[in-house]
């Protein structure tokens, strides 16, 4: 399988997570996540390894709005060494304001920090993305990128959750040069708030996620109802089965809408040891190696990319079983 490897994502180091409130909590979104996940793949399937140097600055303006884009561009090239920077002013036109301060019309959660290193990452992440869907569009085969920082939780004109822009409509863009339903499935632990705000009729969202009311991002019930998402919560403590019998009843309504192919937002933070989670899941690694067997079913082309998963000495043992649920009569 062809597995793209954004290259920048080293440059992107954050450190201040304040996303409970408390300060002097270590930052989960670490760089190891992405080697740990590839050293699991890559145990299970022989790995075509692809490095990506670009950034998809053009996707991604297609995607997000101009003045979003430009705000990162211009806050990212602001900040030098280490500076880890986090909005302190929240309100919904801040146009005027100095640019330090103008984040706070486009985040919702200070758990995000921008550094120098962040949004030329974040472009890298989002072309992983795109290069991914474009082998797909070449070759017809199931292709992974393991995106770094995530992208779910962005949305047109917000980021927060780790994400900046939004890597799986990202690849959808791209993969509509040649697929013209794709059905995007979002197995992350938690909703992808980012992910609604895009889903389309030729696009529709599908997710399977902890109560995203009661879990991160904390949203409003009333704004859960939008065209065209899918939405399915796990219990608090759902236990494998369990989770793989709703896992089976999703995956299998995004198939039956026929899609041409299908994009995985594949988080690994479903881990009952994931520290992430508000309530605890009973989710062991072998249950993502039925994970993998369910998504293999799909009878078009399937993209996996990363999302979150944040218990790095378990990520390896997770992507191994995913990748070895998943691949066998796969071509
Ligand atoms: N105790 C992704 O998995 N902090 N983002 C929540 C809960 C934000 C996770 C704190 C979690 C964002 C892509
Ligand atoms: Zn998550």
């Amino acid at each position: 399988m062809r597995v793209f490897v954004p290259r920048h994502h080293l440059g992107h180091r954050p450190e201040l997570d304040l996303s409970d409130g408390l300060p002097g909590v270590a930052h989960p979104e670490v760089p190891g996540r992405v080697d740990a996940v590839l050293a699991g793949v890559a145990a299970a399937v022989s790995v075509d390894r692809v490095d990506v140097e670009s950034q998809a600055l053009r996707a991604v303006r297609a995607l997000h709005d101009a003045d979003y884009v430009d705000f990162l561009l211009e806050l990212g090239a602001s900040l030098t060494g280490a500076t880890q920077y986090l909005p302190a002013m929240f309100g919904s036109d801040l146009r005027e304001a100095p640019l330090r301060h103008r984040a706070g019309m486009y985040c919702r959660e200070v758990g995000t920090p921008i550094t120098a290193g962040t949004v030329p990452a974040a472009l890298n992440a989002a072309s992983a993305a795109e290069q991914a869907a474009r082998s797909m569009v070449e070759t017809g085969e199931d292709a992974m990128a393991l995106c770094r920082p995530p992208g779910h939780h962005a949305g047109r004109r917000r980021y927060g959750g780790y994400c900046f822009f939004n890597n799986a409509y990202v690849a959808v863009s791209a993969l509509r040069q040649r697929f013209a339903k794709v059905a995007v499935v979002d197995v992350d632990y938690h909703l992808g708030d980012g992910a609604l705000e895009f889903a389309g009729e030729a696009f529709p969202y599908y997710s399977l996620h902890a109560d995203p009311c009661a879990n991160y991002p904390y949203w409003d019930r009333a704004a859960l109802q939008r065209p065209h998402a899918h939405l399915t919560t796990f219990p608090a403590d759902v236990c494998g089965a369990a989770y793989l019998a709703l896992a089976a009843t999703v995956i299998d309504s995004a198939l039956a809408a026929a899609p041409d192919a299908l994009v995985l937002s594949l988080g690994f933070d479903t881990l009952g040891s994931d520290g992430i989670q508000d309530a605890k899941t009973r989710l062991v690694v072998e249950d993502f190696l039925g994970l993998g067997r369910l998504v293999a079913r799909a009878p078009c082309p399937v993209l996996l990319l990363l999302e979150g998963g944040y218990d790095v000495r378990q990520l390896a043992a997770c992507s191994h079983g995913f990748v070895s649920g998943f691949a066998p009569g796969r071509s």
